[in-house]
């Protein structure tokens, strides 16, 4: 395994397990150094909890990219997630041109909602915004929610094999290179994830019928790990179906524990059975 230097931008939800807090644990116990560029603080992620409190750090990001670029430092994979506010999309622009080493790694998750809705931070005109920077990555990983809302089309919670590539086209014609898409079911108690890198792959699981905060950071900070490990898509976008799958039935039950799902005791016996 190469020594691979990871640059993640999303927000720090300081309790809720997701974005910041879930990418570092899962890519350490992959064994990637990972470096963080914090979108905002907020006291809680923005799904369930009321009344949440939100630092927006904004203005302060050019000064921290400033300083880096002052040190010479440079990352090779450059991971980004939450983030909320339209001038973040130029300063993802800026790291990857003037940080990343050559042969680096783009990879946006393009986290904007979920169930057919947009998460109460955004709007249209962000949406506009991750379009437009869908051509810069290497891989996207959407949910079916964000894949509808990036590629124009309407959002159904039924649908068939022609649906899902017609949203893949509509992706790969606003620039996307290669596709996971998650969350997507052909079958009744199935789910899976569509693998799209001009070849149309797809890894079908079980699918448990709760929804969990906070599961597509697992996915993507899983998915980003195995792949930089071994370089295969499939076999990383499917491990990291498996990993989401044994986070939510471990959390499940636990009505205390709505908010995010209970990976921790996991980590560590699935990173080294892969
Ligand atoms: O898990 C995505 C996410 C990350 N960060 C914040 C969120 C959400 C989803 O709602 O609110 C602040």
């Amino acid at each position: 395994m190469q020594n691979k230097k990871i640059i993640t931008m999303q927000d720090i939800s300081c309790y809720g397990q997701c974005s910041i807090t879930v990418a570092l644990p899962i890519l350490s116990a992959y064994g990637f150094e990972t470096a963080i560029l914090p979108s905002a603080i907020l006291s809680t992620h923005t799904a369930g909890f009321k009344d949440f409190f939100v630092h927006d750090l904004s203005d302060d990001l050019p000064k921290i990219i400033s300083h880096w670029k002052k040190e010479g430092i440079k990352y090779d994979v450059l991971y980004s997630g939450y983030l909320g506010d339209n001038r973040h999309f130029e300063y993802l622009l800026d790291i990857k041109k003037n940080l990343m080493n050559k042969d680096s790694l783009f990879v946006i998750d393009p986290v904007m909602g979920d169930h057919g809705k947009l998460y109460p931070a955004f709007g249209r005109d962000y949406v506009k915004h991750m379009k437009a920077i869908l051509k810069e990555a290497d891989i996207i990983l959407p949910n079916l929610t964000e894949a509808c809302f990036l590629a124009n089309k309407e959002y159904k919670e039924e649908y068939d094999e022609a649906y899902i590539k017609d949203i893949i086209a509509g992706l790969k014609n606003v620039g996307a290179k290669t596709v996971v898409l998650t969350g997507v079911s052909y079958e009744k108690g199935k789910t899976g994830v569509v693998i799209d890198d001009g070849k149309y792959q797809y890894y079908c699981h079980d699918k448990i019928n709760t929804s969990f905060h906070g599961t597509g950071d697992v996915y993507s900070s899983s998915f980003i790990g195995m792949y930089l490990k071994t370089n295969d898509l499939f076999y990383s976008a499917k491990c990291a179906a498996d990993f989401v799958v044994e986070c939510i039935k471990k959390t499940i039950g636990d009505d205390s524990h709505l908010y995010g799902v209970k990976f921790e005791s996991l980590l560590a016996d699935f990173v080294s059975k892969h």
